[in-house]
């Protein structure tokens, strides 16, 4: 702009210079009209002194624009100052809530995992419940649980059968005490304890239940993983494991006893004098023989077979994998099944792969099965 008023100003001068070189300052003075150069001159004065005046004038404009957005420059530089202030103290308010929220959630987790044990145990409670309720509606057919009449006592009739020294079987609660029921209780195996369930009444009673079926509420195709460790409820269907089957049977000679239904509630049974597994690096073998009963003896094509799985395949048959085919887990022979007790329960179906004694009822499933051990010196 200084420039612009500097090109004017040296205009304004050329213009103005003839003037007053061709006028008398007289005539100028006095009648500056008379002489026609002179009033063009000052014509074209006029007309710059207005022209000047109007430069001035958006000049001062322009200045006092930039001042007021100067002023409102400042004003929104404030004002986003205020909104950065304002954004980090929101900032610092969600990381506050986010650090609260993290507290709670750990309190939660820890709160949930102090409870499981009681979980358990609910739900233990609640299945025996269902149990009684099942009792009392088909008159009695299913066994009790031994530990609702234990427990009924309160925490003294508990202690009762630990002061007596901790059973390692079925077989020992029942020398402890001749009168113990049927039912679920705690046996203890290389240090560790497991909740079992003990037939006191077949044969003699003190059979510690390792397979159980009775409704197909539990999933047996599984893995190997799940078949070393075992799986299911005691109160209702399960598979002990095949570590603690090995543990239990290694430092003892044990006997196995099935007992089986089929579909129309028709019983049979296949005892075994001889029963024991070998070790995981065995691959939980089989060793099972002197059968007696009236199923037949399905188990005979079966001892000294590996166990397998569907994700471990130790059945000796290159061309298939007889748990996969099968859907279970057992000690599946080349041939793969004469019984298969850990297949798929199938109701009164019958696709081949279910719960089978082949001896007795052919590829009929079956509706009913429970495999229970007991130490061969047992005295009845
Ligand atoms: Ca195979």
């Amino acid at each position: 702009m200084a420039a612009e008023e500097l090109k004017f100003l040296l205009v304004l001068v050329a213009v103005v210079s003839p003037c007053f070189a061709d006028c008398e300052p007289s005539s100028l003075q006095l009648s500056a009209a008379d002489s026609p150069t002179c009033t063009d001159t000052a014509q074209d004065l006029t007309k710059l002194l207005q022209k000047t005046q109007e430069q001035q004038q958006k000049l001062q404009d322009l200045k006092s624009r930039s001042t007021t957005d100067n002023t409102m420059l400042g004003k929104e530089q404030g004002e986003q100052t205020d909104r950065g202030r304002e954004s980090g103290q929101t900032v610092r308010e969600h990381d506050m809530k986010v650090q609260t929220i993290l507290v709670e959630t750990g309190r939660l987790k820890e709160l949930f995992s102090s409870s499981e044990p009681q979980y358990d145990q609910l739900q233990h409670h609640m299945e025996e419940m269902k149990k009684l309720v099942l009792n009392l509606e088909t008159g009695g057919v299913l066994p009790l649980d031994g530990t609702i009449g234990r427990n009924a006592g309160g925490p003294e009739a508990e202690a009762t059968q630990q002061h007596a020294g901790k059973p390692k079987d079925c077989s020992d609660v029942k020398r402890q005490d001749q009168a113990s029921p049927d039912g679920v209780y705690s046996i203890t195996v290389a240090g560790e304890d497991r909740r079992v369930y003990c037939d006191m009444t077949t044969s003699g009673g003190g059979w510690t239940v390792i397979q159980r079926r009775i409704n197909g509420g539990e999933n047996f195709f599984r893995t190997w993983a799940d078949y070393r460790s075992g799986f299911g409820l005691p109160t209702t269907e399960y598979w002990l494991g095949n570590d603690l089957l090995h543990q239990l049977t290694a430092g003892q000679d044990y006997s196995l006893y099935v007992q089986l239904e089929d579909q129309a509630g028709e019983k049979a049974f296949a005892q075994y004098d001889s029963f024991k597994v070998g070790s995981a690096e065995e691959k939980y073998r089989l060793s099972v023989s002197g059968y007696n009963g009236t199923a037949g003896d399905a188990m005979d094509r079966h001892d000294q077979q590996y166990f397998s799985t569907s994700d471990m395949d130790n059945d000796g048959n290159a061309a298939i994998n007889c748990a996969q085919g099968y859907r279970g887990g057992w000690w599946y022979y080349r041939g793969c099944v004469q019984t298969n007790l850990n297949g798929l329960y199938q109701g009164s179906g019958n696709l081949g792969r279910g719960v089978t004694w082949l001896p007795w009822r052919g590829s009929l499933s079956l509706r009913r099965t429970e495999m229970k051990i007991r130490p061969k010196d047992f005295v009845v």
